[in-house]
């Protein structure tokens, strides 16, 4: 046995049984190992789509990502999907064939290329030392939610090898939040009239502590963009806070007395660049890191702990000295929220512009024509904030949103990875015009799946966000847009269905795909009203 094939018959021991990733030489034994030891491959048409799927698969599913990738080449066109990854903590694990000899074609410096987007760089140095040097880099990936790149080297892989048991390491005990600082944490809930509660990622396996101990405190509840769903179907959920929170949200968050951040940055995007902050507001934050206390917004107290752990020892302590309050909670706001807290309840004037649809009249007929239980991955662009935020999400893991390095064109790839993680669900992939076409090609492998995916194009024939950007100063446009594409057509080319709206009636043929067997994706060019930008890009641009 070559240890190329011992390691991929260790990792499909471990219980890895999803790769994604696109095949060459250097990458071909491991990946076959693991196929052959009951892995399922799935394989993109670029290593760019690869990449995204498995971090996509690994948020949605909560499994280690696995991702097979061909040395040089295959790994640079994989590299803004890995920067994607270790900037959101996916657990990932990359298997990247190197090559080590400076003379090969392919050969670049792979350990300096992972360390300069945040992952960790790791390799089988030897076929002797491959089962320490494999557990190492699982540990790594596993226990601190790290993207690691595995380096291969070729020699190696091609080194006789042996079936190996990784050592057995117990897991990393999560550290019990501070008695001290639970006590000051219980203490300003107990002070508080108008408690916010704010989760963000961190917080996602929180949701229930947090819910309780908002319903002993009073808090409203909201998340950052990444943790949508989280509190659905809340009375006093607020849902997503920042930009792209509905007027009522933003009040309401902004007149909070306290803040209690649950695994969550505390970022920009999260709190408009800090202006739903209120300058007298208490802010306190929850992390397991304690890099992440203060780092993008003043705090009066951090506590290190894990979101689920610390809500459950502060609902502890108040119980124990008998606290309950109603807090930010009451019947009025109650109403208030089921008036107005769903962005699709904020009345709007539809803009009228001749053979388009306007972005938000698309998007509640979207949400009432789909099923209930569904995935929706959003691209980044001007219109993100329509499929965001007035499409519902059943849970957490229906909104799957890769945009911690606000990149365009990873949105299909990120719709394809949920979709193999969550089959039961519809997918959507909701993409602009720009990022559509840029990541297009793993349309292929969403036919090939047969994926019943939907995908839905805003189409403004333009890069909108910066149209909106530049245009109002009277800049030149013409390097940003574009003639219109049929994108229905070369949707139609790929093997999925496809269909051009332009009217709230167009979206009958959508409906009939919906109620049919969805045997391949249903590519939707929506051509977009495009007068003015939409609310949360406005909003960003005022912090710039
Ligand atoms: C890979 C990458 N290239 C360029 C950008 C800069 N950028 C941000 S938004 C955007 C336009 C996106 O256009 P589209 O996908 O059509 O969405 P729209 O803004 O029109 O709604 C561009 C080019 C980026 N964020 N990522």
């Amino acid at each position: 046995m070559l240890t190329a094939e011992a390691v991929g018959r260790t990792l499909a021991a471990l219980g890895v049984d999803r790769v994604f990733g696109v095949v060459g030489s250097g990458n071909f034994h491991v990946t076959n190992a693991l196929a052959a030891a009951g892995a399922r491959f799935i394989a993109a048409r670029h290593e760019g789509g690869a990449a995204v799927m498995a971090d996509a698969y690994a948020r949605v599913s909560g499994e280690l990502g696995v991702l097979s990738v061909h040395q040089g080449p295959g790994l640079t066109n994989a590299m803004t999907g890995i920067t994607e990854a270790a900037k959101s903590r996916t657990p990932l694990l990359i298997l990247a064939a190197e090559a080590t000899a400076p003379r090969s074609n392919f050969y670049i410096d792979q350990s300096a290329l992972a360390t300069a987007v945040g992952a960790v760089p790791e390799r089988i140095t030897s076929a002797e030392t491959a089962a320490d040097d494999l557990a190492r880099a699982y540990r790594t990936a596993t226990s601190e939610r790290r993207t690691v790149l595995l380096n291969l080297p070729l020699d190696v892989q091609a080194a006789p090898g042996r079936e190996f048991d990784l050592p057995v390491t117990p897991p990393v005990p999560i550290p019990a939040p501070a008695a001290d600082a639970i006590a000051e944490l219980a203490d300003a809930l107990a002070d508080a009239e108008r408690p916010v509660f704010l989760a963000g990622r961190g917080a996602r396996n929180a949701g229930k502590e947090i819910k309780h101990l908002s319903e002993r405190t009073g808090a409203l509840l909201s998340t950052s963009a990444a943790c949508r769903g989280l509190f659905r179907g809340e009375e006093f959920s607020l849902d997503v806070s920042g930009g792209f929170a509905t007027p009522a949200a933003a009040e309401l968050i902004s007149n909070a007395d306290l803040l209690v951040g649950w695994g969550c940055a505390l970022n920009m995007w999260t709190t408009r660049h800090g202006a739903l902050i209120g300058d007298g507001t208490t802010v306190i934050q929850v992390d397991l890191d304690p890099g992440a206390l203060g780092a993008h917004h003043r705090i009066d107290l951090g506590v290190v702990g894990d979101a689920a752990a610390t809500a459950r020892a502060v609902a502890g302590e108040l119980e124990r000295r008998g606290h309950r309050a109603s807090g930010y909670r009451s019947a009025k706001i109650a109403e208030r929220l089921t008036r107005e807290g769903r962005w699709r309840d904020v009345p709007f004037e539809a803009e009228a512009e001749d053979g388009r649809i306007d972005p938000r009249v698309l998007s509640a007929a979207l949400d009432d024509l789909l099923p209930a239980e569904r995935t929706v991955a959003v691209d980044s662009g001007n219109f993100m904030g329509y499929p965001a935020m007035y499409l519902g999400v059943p849970d957490a893991d229906g909104f799957v949103f890769t945009q911690a390095f606000q990149s365009i064109g990873l949105g299909l790839a990120t719709a394809i990875g949920a979709a193999v993680a969550r089959p039961d669900r519809l997918t959507v992939a909701a993409l602009g015009d720009g990022g559509a076409l840029m990541g297009i090609s793993e349309l292929e492998t969403a036919v090939r799946l047969g994926l019943g995916l939907l995908v839905v194009v805003y189409d403004d024939e333009a890069y909108g966000a910066e149209v909106h950007h530049f245009g109002p100063d009277g800049h030149p446009l013409g390097h940003v847009t574009f003639p219109p594409a049929d994108i229905a057509e070369i949707g139609r080319g790929f093997g999925c269905a496809g269909v051009t709206v332009r009217t709230p009636a167009d979206l009958a043929a959508v409906a009939g795909w919906v109620n049919g067997p969805r045997g391949r994706p249903l590519v939707v060019d929506a051509k977009v009203t495009r007068a003015k930008p939409s609310w949360w890009l406005e909003e960003a641009f005022r912090g710039h």
